[in-house]
């Protein structure tokens, strides 16, 4: 195993260079310290590194330690401040941005665990605050030396006197205002701030507290509800809140177990299958029996959430998501310049305000679209809508009754999403196999 990977290991999830009893047992501590990390990630427990577990560890993310959890979790012993009103001071600033973007960013992630506890913040301008903000690069005082640029990217102490509470940037590297070029220091501080209050890390893909970094735009964050459980099983709720001031809903991440949901949209990417719902994705392959969940920002910064429909094109090697009038385009990760597009540049009539579904028919090259009762077929190479289009439904799906949803394209059959069923067609004959509900697919794994 590669030095960076041991390190990984040994660095998030506590792998010590045992010798002994666990090497007697058999198993090597490294692979169940990789089992452990697969686990909490939800990947395919394999106790060795694989190419999924690689990508994982070369994520961008927090230096702190994950532990074995489902949701949210404490750092034990009931570990939290034992008075509500915290101070914090600003000790140093970072380059990347101005001195009032750096205040306001720290502010607004201490007042993201405010809202809804009754925790109160005060800043000091000198002297020994309970939450000392500092940004550093490598060795920077503590026992934790910073990476250089990526990988870890802060790092907080649980509650306690001295260190405790305090976090920690990595100058190394480029925190942002908004943009998601570079790391969002809002993201990164609210995320840091829940360890200063007695937060350890998540394993639910939508938590503030999840390890992993993914872009959000801070001017629409609202506080997931894992992380509101989570800081209110310390502190209790917020008692102050003003009735009259309507407070936005913490969001919860999808379940894929939930038999009543409605997928937004589906399609395949080289050879896997993605199914989106909200601010999320399930990314499932072939050869993996269960479906891993991700933000889509996490994927791709740029991309829109709560989508419309979405397909590939094999022609392009693109995938394309379609959300009102408009139609962003990827090539693996990284966006395609251009885009994002109106939909009339895929030949569709102005007065089509938003698809339903989308899909690509590999034997044809053609793309579909579908729109309220009707399909259109698309010709990527011609650049054209086909002639005869729009068409009925019925003339080729029958036993629709309601709107399509999602539609996709795998191992040769069509399917055909309406709301939480999905309906298997052969597209050749217009055949219909098998009425499905979509955990078909989504492989839910609570049982
Ligand atoms: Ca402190
Ligand atoms: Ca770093
Ligand atoms: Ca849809
Ligand atoms: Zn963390
Ligand atoms: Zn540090």
């Amino acid at each position: 195993m590669k030095t960076l990977q041991r390190a990984t290991l040994k660095k998030f999830f506590n792998l010590t260079e045992e010798r002994g009893p666990s090497v007697r047992r058999g198993i090597s501590p490294v692979s169940r310290k990789l089992a452990e990390m697969q686990r909490f990630f939800g990947l395919k427990i394999t106790g060795t590194l694989d190419a999924e577990t690689m990508a994982m560890m070369k994520k961008p993310r927090c230096g702190v330690p994950d532990t074995k959890i489902a949701g949210f979790s404490t750092f034990g012993n009931n570990l939290k401040w034992e008075k509500n009103s915290l101070t914090y001071r600003i000790e140093n600033y970072t380059p990347d941005m101005s001195m009032s973007e750096v205040d306001d960013s720290i502010e607004k992630a201490l007042q993201v665990w405010a809202k809804v506890t009754p925790l109160r913040f005060t800043r000091l301008y000198s002297g020994t605050a309970d939450i000392m903000i500092s940004f550093g690069r490598g060795s920077h005082g503590d026992y934790y030396p910073f990476d250089g640029p990526d990988g870890t990217l802060a790092h907080a102490f649980a509650p306690s006197s001295g260190i405790g509470g305090d976090a920690h940037f990595d100058e190394d590297e480029n925190f942002t205002f908004r943009s998601n070029r570079g790391y969002v220091l809002f993201m990164v501080a609210a995320h840091e701030f829940g360890h200063s209050l007695g937060l350890s890390h998540s394993d639910d893909p939508g938590a503030l507290m999840y390890p992993v970094y993914s872009y959000r735009n801070p001017d629409t964050f609202v506080l997931p509800q894992d992380d509101v459980r989570g800081i209110q099983s310390l502190y209790g709720p917020n008692l102050e809140i003003d009735p009259q001031q309507p407070k936005p809903t913490a969001p919860t991440t999808p379940d894929a177990c939930d038999s009543t949901m409605v997928l937004d949209a589906v399609t395949t990417l080289r050879g896997e299958m993605f199914f989106f719902k909200d601010s999320f994705f399930w990314r499932s392959n072939p050869q993996s029996s269960t479906a891993q969940q991700y933000l889509i920002t996490s994927f791709w910064p740029s991309a829109p959430t709560n989508i419309d429909a979405a397909y590939e094109s094999r022609q392009s090697d693109r995938v394309y998501l379609f959300k009102n009038r408009k139609v962003w385009a990827f090539s693996g990760y990284d966006a395609v310049p251009g885009y994002p597009k109106k939909l009339t540049s895929f030949g569709l009539p102005r007065h089509v305000r938003k698809i339903d579904a989308a899909l690509y028919d590999v034997q044809t090259r053609k793309s579909l679209f579908f729109v309220g009762r009707y399909y259109f077929s698309y010709d990527e190479a011609r650049g054209a809508m086909d002639p005869g289009f729009p068409k009925h439904l019925d003339q080729t799906f029958s036993g629709l009754t309601s709107r399509v949803t999602a539609a996709f394209q795998y191992r040769g059959f069509t399917y055909i999403y309406s709301g939480p069923y999905m309906f298997e067609y052969d597209l050749r004959t217009g055949r219909l196999y098998r009425v499905l509900r979509n955990s078909y697919f989504l492989r839910c794994t609570n049982f």
